[in-house]
């Protein structure tokens, strides 16, 4: 088969005549790439196509997907009226972010032969057109890509559904010839030796059953399809949007009469005046973008046997195996951080036998691909006019048989095996500069990538991943449940004992963490880096208000510190945003954020005044910096990167918090409590944050030896701050006033923030507000979105509940968990599995009341097992091993010299080994001076 013609977009503009059809590049908007005639156009437009639909799928219904248009549309098949999505004038409505997915009743279907897709589109202002993809017609045995150049003609006339005979040869020339048919699999694919692995028996047929790769910058989920790959990726600066300020001039003004209303109780008023007078400009803002596809288009087969579909943590590879025809095919994908590519190996174990066409797609209209020499393609665009550019370079290496490059894509014949090097870049060098170029960046990635060999490629990336990865080991177990494909595991979760898919679940949050966020790049933003949507959930940007947070909760406690440094850099650049915000929106020193900011930093308050308005981004954001400190004991990162930002987040807050005239406390207003019960004075997460903020660098200042004064002053101020109040029901109040409703079940549960991630609330040190925090804890009950059970597992691990903590694992494994073990809150959002692993390790290690406590929150489903590599703060790393529930024996390993105070519960006592004096305060307590480079072996005694 010489199959080459992936069907690109970028195709040449014609100049559109008054009348007459022309091709035009679908998807593509008018105003990107579209001829003159039609770049300045609104009204009404038609597109025609022509599609071969096989002969095996006769009989069958299909689906056309039409992927975004730009307003509203009627679509045609073969004459046959399929749908209509919006409302053409005089009722006019645009539906331009709504995907089309039209039913086409095997009826009206011509197998075999040449179907005529007719559709009328109306543009009621801005870029028109079938914006964005996919476009396809479906099959459930195949389908047919439809992207690529469609005929166009401006205006309006029903007549345009049918085929005209003069206009049946331009048609055809541009007709869809060569559909996808999918082939049946047979046979049963063991499972992988390693444990360490998601993976399944079929190619993925959705996004979230793709597997994800990522090097932190660049991203892309394998799709594993025969006789089809799709590599869908990302870059991570690929944004909506260019460098702007949010800020509301202004707005400071409005200030005291916000908080008048506030005080008066007039909400409904305070948040009307906000709205108009207070928020960030514009409302929302900007999206993290989809960059493209790489498709690879193998001859079809009838049967595909043994096929398997996997991704080994270990090694970050994604591998495809299976046989077909009595060849033994294998195809391995990675994205290698050394070499800033995303890799893919495809060979087969007899020569000759690799032939695939590959080529670049993109769903933003502009894109448009060209050869950059006999072996290298490129696809190159700009998100809008002004914004980010962007480039993507393909190169295939072959050994043995012919590699031939066009515009159209890379065409691979006979070959033994091939490696295609992808590398990706943008304009994007700042949020204030989007100049740099990046078709230079490009060549320069390939141009070092290409002097490797695959082996050496693999090689490079593997160790690279493992020198992070393989930090941390955990064993919670095994049962027979771990011998299965992921997809089935999760589906018997809920019943079956399956302790290997925690573990598994643990170490792919760590995964994910490495993929998505490495020093130098963006940090995990609410998809982490993978993304396929123009108009993701959310805008794919990073909320402060939890999910960022949640994002880098197990940075430090999993022994990955150096992924928690993308989040410092976007903190930083948040201070020098968040100055203006203060100034403009408080008249306050320092820096605030709020509950968002995006690729330009975005400080100001976005949305609706009923939640955007929260002081707190800052402030929690500013707690990362010292847990940092905390769990590295690095004196230099303090003075120079954490302590200069601590100070000034704190700095706002010392300016902004007044008096409330009823208690004569220090109140946090207007603010809110994330995502509930409006615009108020004076939530308790605040407090929390605030609190907890100047206790840090009060302590920071004073081991700098620095700010004598203004730690004084914070000192001062933050024994006036509200306190947490326990409230009529028990509960640990979320408000100033005692007004919680116990039948609340809301996600977020923001005032146990001094439970987790704060650390002023425990079991231990202040046991009514663990047990208030416990009370309300249980009225918001078990249920919730992914990260909301996710947070829930570190709130009971922290109340040192483990079975209620397991509770939550498995409730967010079985409910909240997609078949490639993403976290859906729904939908896709990945901060769940963050606060997943985050969770387990609560479960099994904490160190936030200033001991190491061993196994604190263990529950039965793990009776056994061992980790090693979990750090504590303090500059200490763990290694552990239990048996029947109890410690069997653990070694700590000390970074810094120091106080180490160990904590086992349940133990009589426990002995040291290789301290010198050690002195044990309490039953299961021992404290010993650990220096610097040594180990220490401990061994508990069991309770008599
Ligand atoms: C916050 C949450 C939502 C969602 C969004 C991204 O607004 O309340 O549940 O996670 O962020």
């Amino acid at each position: 088969m010489a199959w080459s013609a992936i069907a690109l977009s970028g195709m040449c503009c014609a100049r559109v005549a008054a009348q007459g059809w022309v091709p035009v590049p679908v998807p593509g908007a008018w105003e990107g790439v579209g001829p003159d005639a039609l770049r300045a156009h609104d009204g009404y437009a038609w597109y025609r196509c022509l599609v071969h639909v096989p002969a095996q799928w006769g009989g069958s219904d299909l689906t056309l997907q039409l992927g975004c248009i730009d307003d509203c549309d009627e679509t045609f098949v073969n004459e046959h009226r399929v749908g209509q999505t919006g409302a053409f004038p005089p009722t006019y409505e645009g539906l331009s972010g709504i995907p089309r997915a039209y039913a086409v009743p095997s009826a009206i279907v011509h197998a075999g032969a040449l179907n005529l897709i007719a559709v009328r589109v109306y543009d009621g202002g801005g870029a028109g057109g079938l914006v964005a993809g996919p476009v396809r017609l479906e099959c459930g045995r195949g389908y047919a890509r439809l992207e690529g150049p469609w005929l166009c003609r401006v205006g309006d006339d029903a007549a345009w559904a049918a085929l005209e005979p003069r206009d049946r040869p331009l048609l055809e020339r541009n007709a869809f010839e060569e559909a996808i048919v999918i082939p049946r699999f047979v046979g049963v694919a063991t499972r992988p030796a390693s444990d360490l692995a998601l993976w399944y028996r079929r190619p993925a047929s959705k996004w979230v059953e793709a597997l994800p790769v990522g090097n932190g910058r660049l991203g892309a989920m394998v799709f594993g399809g025969v006789p089809e790959e799709r590599i869908q990726f990302n870059e991570d600066t690929l944004w909506t949007g260019q460098p702007h300020d949010y800020t509301h001039p202004g707005a400071a003004q409005h200030l005291p009469e916000i908080r008048r209303l506030l005080a008066e109780g007039k909400q409904a008023e305070a948040q009307e005046l906000a709205m108009r007078e207070f928020m960030s400009i514009p409302l929302g803002q900007k999206a993290y973008q989809p960059f493209g596809d790489l498709v690879v288009r193998f001859p079809s087969v009838a049967h595909v046997t043994d096929y398997r579909r996997e991704l080994d943590l270990d090694s970050a590879v994604a591998t495809v195996t299976y046989r077909a025809e009595g060849v033994n095919y294998t195809r391995e994908v990675f994205a290698s951080h050394p070499d800033q590519a995303i890799v893919m190996h495809l060979a087969a174990d007899q020569p000759g036998r690799v032939t695939f066409g590959a080529g670049l797609t993109s769903p933003h209209g502009s894109a448009a691909a060209h050869m950059v020499d006999e072996r290298t393609i490129a696809l190159a665009g700009r998100v809008e006019e002004g914004g980010v550019r962007f480039e993507a370079r393909l190169l295939a290496s072959a050994d043995g048989g012919s590699v031939a490059a066009t515009a159209k894509g890379l065409q691979v014949d006979g070959a033994d095996s091939v490696t295609l090097i992808l590398v990706a870049a943008t304009s994007y060098s700042s949020f204030r500069d989007i100049s740099a170029d990046p078709a230079e960046r490009c060549e320069d990635a390939l141009s070092d990538a290409r002097q490797h060999s695959y082996a050496s490629l693999r090689q490079r990336h593997i160790a690279d991943h493992r020198e992070l990865f393989r930090r941390v080991s955990l064993n919670l177990g095994r049962t027979p449940s771990a011998d299965r494909p992921t997809d089935e595991r999760l589906q018997t979760v809920a019943d079956a004992p399956d302790p290997q898919l925690a573990a598994l679940f643990f170490q792919y949050g760590r995964y994910l963490l490495i993929a998505s966020s490495r020093p130098g790049t963006q940090p995990a933003n609410l998809q982490g880096i993978w993304n396929e949507e123009l108009t993701p959930p959310w805008d794919s940007k990073w909320t402060v208000n939890i999910n960022t947070e949640m994002n880098y909760w197990p940075a430090e406690s999993t022994n990955l510190a150096e992924c928690h440094e993308p989040l410092f850099d976007l903190i930083e650049d948040c201070s020098v945003t968040g100055q203006r915000t203060a100034e403009v929106h408080y008249g306050c020193r320092g820096w605030v954020l709020h509950h968002n900011t995006d690729l330009w930093r975005g400080t100001a308050p976005i949305n609706h005044s009923d939640h955007g308005i929260w002081v707190s981004g800052s402030g929690w954001l500013a707690h990362h910096l010292w847990e940092h400190y905390l769990y590295t004991v690095d004196e230099g990162f303090l003075r120079h990167r954490a302590y200069p930002i601590m100070r000034e987040a704190a700095r706002f807050y010392a300016d902004f918090l007044v008096e409330d005239r009823k208690t004569g406390w220090l109140i946090s207003t207007p603010s809110n409590s994330p995502e509930i019960g409006g615009l108020v004075a004076g939530p308790t997460m605040d407090h929390q944050v605030i609190r907890s903020l100047f206790q840090a660098t009060i302590r920071a200042a004073e081991i700098l030896g620095c700010d004598a004064e203004f730690a004084a002053r914070l000192a001062r101020l933050s024994d006036r701050i509200a306190p947490n109040q326990i409230g009529r029901h028990g509960q640990l109040q979320e408000w100033l006033e005692d007004r919680d409703d116990p039948n609340e079940q809301h996600r977020h549960v923001s005032h146990l923030w001094g439970l987790h991630p704060g650390a002023e609330i425990t079991p231990r040190g202040t046991p009514e507000l663990a047990a208030a925090a416990r009370q309300s804890l249980l009225f918001r009950g078990d249920g919730g979105t992914g990260w909301s059970k996710a947070w829930k597992i570190n709130f009971w691990a922290r109340l040192l509940d483990g079975e209620h903590a397991h509770k939550m694992l498995v409730e967010a494994l079985a409910g909240n968990t997609l078949p490639n073990l993403f976290d859906t809150h729904p939908p896709f959002q990945i901060d769940g599995n963050f606060g997943a692993t985050s969770g387990i390790a609560e479960m099994l290690l904490q160190s936030h009341a200033g001991e190491i406590e061993l196994l604190p929150a263990l529950p039965a489903a793990w009776p056994s097992g061992s980790f090693h590599g979990l750090r504590a703060r303090g500059d200490f790393t763990v290694d552990l091993e239990w048996a029947d529930g109890a410690l069997v024996r653990a070694t700590v390993h000390c970074g810094t010299t120091g106080v180490c105070r160990v904590r086992v519960p349940g133990a009589r006592g426990v002995r040291v080994d290789g301290a010198g004096s050690v002195r044990a305060p309490e039953p299961g307590v021992v404290e010993f001076e650990a220096r610097a480079g040594e180990h220490y072996r401990l061994q508990a005694e069991p309770p008599a």
